[in-house]
């Protein structure tokens, strides 16, 4: 257990972060700790499994990429150890082959909706986004990129590290900059953390200031979300979950000591309705976000909606 304990605390401290990558890291975890896994009957070995599935699952609340990944991995039919062991490894490298393919599916897709001379606005850090970006300047579009800073955590910095090396010219902004930038923007494309049975994007704090930015100045707002960011709960009219994180993220809490009507909240993300986003770019496709029903039926399916 001690390497998956290893694991979600990486995750749960965000050593380990965006929504795909705590996935795989998670089904990495979670297929290893099974391999090695003593259990003289299948009672105790299922306990066991669904303490480390616990233990990962409660780490970060509101990416469903983590419960998704998790629950795919361990399900098994087998009634000995030995078979749903095997089970459970195939499951788990099913999903990591899944999510690898993904982000290059997403590459393909999303590129085709980018045009040469498009100037991209992405906030935070999501490797679906950058994906359809760079696949899109590897195709020879002559692109740049405007990224947010993304306060607190300034996943913004990751962005025009990762952007530099590509050689696709960036440009880096506050959060607060972006209804004064988004005149100059032809498409905003952003990750995704989760996404509603009714189309609503769960993503980084600030996402729905962007959009709404966005929809007032009409430029197209993408979002690049494999199929395992939708949240089959939510069919069940689950809300998700916003994870509220520590306040020395936003400011060091000693300078509160002499302001005691003063409360900081850290909300990591927000919630920004279907009305606001033109499409999803998918693995399997570019859909309206009030397809996302389809993409929970077909892709991840009812069982799923009882415990993800
Ligand atoms: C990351 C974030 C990203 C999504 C998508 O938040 O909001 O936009 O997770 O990322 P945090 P990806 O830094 O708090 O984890 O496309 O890489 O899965």
């Amino acid at each position: 257990m001690d390497q998956l304990q290893e694991t979600a605390e990486k995750i749960r401290t965000m050593e380990i972060r965006g929504a795909g990558r705590i996935a795989k890291a998670a089904a990495i975890a979670i297929r290893d700790y099974v391999r090695n896994l003593d259990a003289y009957t299948i009672q105790e070995f299922d306990y066991k499994v669904q303490k480390a599935a616990k233990t990962l699952v409660n780490t970060r609340p509101t990416a469903v990429s983590l419960p998704n990944a998790v629950w795919m991995s361990v399900k098994y039919s087998k009634k000995n150890v030995d078979g749903a062991r095997e089970e459970i490894i195939n499951n788990a490298n099913q999903f990591i082959k899944q999510a690898d393919d993904a982000l290059d599916n997403i590459g393909n897709i999303g590129a085709r909706r980018i045009q040469n001379g498009d100037v991209i606005l992405t906030h935070c850090n999501s490797h679906a986004a950058l994906s359809a970006i760079t696949t899109a300047f590897e195709h020879g579009k002559n692109i740049s990129v405007i990224t947010t800073e993304s306060r607190p955590r300034k996943q913004g910095l990751l962005n025009i590290k990762y952007l530099n090396d590509y050689g696709i010219p960036t440009t880096y902004i506050v959060d607060s900059a972006v209804r004064s930038c988004i005149k100059d923007v032809d498409k905003v494309i952003v990750g995704a953390d989760a996404i509603s049975v009714n189309g609503a994007l769960v993503n980084k704090i600030g996402t729905s200031q962007l959009a709404l930015s966005a929809h007032e100045a009409r430029v197209n707002f993408l979002v690049a979300a494999e199929t395992y960011k939708f949240s089959p709960r939510t069919i069940q009219g689950n809300l998700i979950e916003i994870e509220d994180r520590p306040i020395d993220e936003v400011m060091d809490p000693d300078k509160l000591k002499d302001l005691p009507h003063v409360n900081v909240k850290n909300p990591a993300f927000d919630v920004t309705p279907a009305e606001y986003i033109d499409l999803i770019v998918t693995d399997a496709g570019v859909i309206p976000p009030g397809m996302a029903y389809i993409i929970i039926k077909e892709y991840l399916g009812w069982e799923l909606s009882d415990i993800g």
